[in-house]
């Protein structure tokens, strides 16, 4: 009936006109692209979608600091424990889970199969026995004559590796870039600082009680910032479409090799995303992940247009807490958490990238070296931060645990502007899909909350 329509278009307006500015982006870029701009000129026609990004970036910090130390003092420490260690669990097992299922895809499929020096026409259609072989190939390489050495060999390399890129690089190296600012800014370093300050004025009780009320304040003013940065968003998604289809480098030459490689990564992240982590979400909630995952659409949207999971988070904030009604004080805990340190997508992408990369190089993996590509691509994707093409900058950390050559990203990079974009989409489903999680688990510890705030203030 014409109320029930005009209900749907008000709930569903932004959705709707996002996802109107993502087909307008797409034409204008294709339309646009026989006029062969000149990068100067894309850059100018881009700047609306720039303009977005910087807007959203902006807010970014105070938005993690404000939101962490909120929703961390607004739970007893022992409530935040749980909270935490449920959530890290998850971001663990899904993050592996998109490893796996990444590698197995890479094997099945070998895109990197043939010479480097071959055009770059692959077989396209797998014949069943060459997939019934791959399998077997993998199952016989699980059990090498050397295993144990390979292992412990894997397992003592990969250790350093990790030491050396988690500890002194990547805590030191993942930034959100600040503008204005060039270096930018630790993420890792800023989550960690925001969990401990809302841990200790949490534990501050009355005293605390002003410092809390000025990041819930801040958190409440960033969070109308974005109500009305969300307007602008549609706008800034066309223009960032649109430039990225008119700069792509010609189709035509990502043929053979690299289409399939980019359809292993597609087919893994749509496995993953569309039926594994809605899964898992049903699995501990026993609720429809696709009414939940329908929520969410302006900030998958949004990550597709941005390729950022750092500048869509306001918007995935917004997403979980208004349309998914999660509570804030999950929210605002795990979502930063989440979209620093879990990324499903980078994880799936890295590993598919190096071994797509070994394919290339005609180079045999053994069991041990597939499983320090899972453990390091799992470190990687942990390590990288939310903004574009962070995990082809970690993958650096992949190739180098398994003697794979660095060199060679320049293979993926025509395409990576593309899958970059579908990772962060997955990266941002996850985190959110986490969050949903997370809430139902905790629920216990969320009621306990509200009956002690309940009877506090009865008191007063
Ligand atoms: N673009 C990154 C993100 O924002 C993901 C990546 O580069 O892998 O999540």
């Amino acid at each position: 009936t014409k109320e029930s329509v005009k209900g749907f278009l008000r709930r569903n307006l932004f959705v709707l006109l996002t996802i109107a500015a993502v087909a307008l982006g797409v034409m204008l870029g294709f339309a646009l692209r026989p006029h062969n701009l000149t990068l100067r000129k894309i850059k100018y026609f881009a700047f609306p979608g720039e303009l977005l990004m910087r807007m959203l970036q902006m807010l970014v910090l105070p938005l993690i600091i404000s939101s962490l130390v909120t929703g961390i003092s607004s739970l007893d420490s022992k409530a935040s424990g749980k909270m935490g260690m449920r959530a890290v669990v998850y971001y663990m097992v899904t993050t592996l889970i998109a490893v796996f299922i990444g590698i197995v895809i890479v094997i099945v499929i070998k895109p990197g199969k043939g010479h480097r020096d071959s055009p770059v026409a692959s077989s396209g259609t797998i014949e069943p026995v060459q997939a019934a072989d791959a399998f077997l190939d993998l199952i016989r390489n699980m059990f090498p004559p050397n295993l144990v050495e390979a292992c412990f060999k894997q397992v003592r390399e990969f250790t350093c590796q990790l030491i050396k890129q988690l500890f002194f690089n990547t805590l030191l190296v993942e930034t959100i870039p600040v503008s204005g600012s060039s270096n930018g800014v630790n993420a890792l370093g800023l989550v960690v600082f925001s969990m401990c300050f809302g841990l200790v004025i949490g534990s501050m009780k009355q005293q605390g009680q002003a410092l809390r009320d000025f990041f819930d304040c801040l958190n409440e003013a960033i969070m109308r910032l974005v109500a009305i940065i969300i307007w602008y968003a549609p706008v800034g998604i066309l223009f960032l479409i649109a430039g990225k289809i008119v700069e792509m480098k010609n189709l035509a030459e990502v043929g053979g090799q690299l289409g399939m490689y980019t359809v292993s990564v597609i087919v893994g992240l749509l496995i993953h995303g569309l039926f594994v982590l809605p899964l898992f979400y049903f699995l501990v909630t026993r609720k429809n992940p696709y009414t939940f995952i329908a929520g969410l659409l302006q900030a998958l949207i949004t990550a597709l247009g941005t390729s950022s999971s750092s500048a869509t988070l306001p918007i995935t904030f917004r997403c979980l807490e208004e349309n998914n009604h999660v509570d804030k004080r999950v929210t605002r805990f795990i979502l930063p958490v989440g979209a620093t340190i879990n990324m499903d997508g980078t994880a799936l992408y890295e590993a598919v990238a190096a071994i797509f990369i070994a394919q290339v190089n005609d180079m045999e993996l053994n069991f041990g070296q597939i499983l320090t590509i899972s453990i390091t691509a799992t470190a990687a994707s942990i390590g990288a931060a939310g903004i574009p093409q962070a995990g082809l900058v970690t993958m650096v950390i992949v190739l180098t645990s398994v003697g794979l050559p660095t060199e060679d990203i320049t293979l993926i990079i025509a395409v990576d502007w593309f899958l970059d974009r579908l990772r962060t989409t997955t990266n941002v489903l996850g985190d959110s899909l986490g969050a949903g999680i997370v809430e139902h688990l905790s629920r216990q510890e969320l009621q306990s909350q509200d009956v002690e705030v309940g009877n506090s203030v009865i008191e007063e």
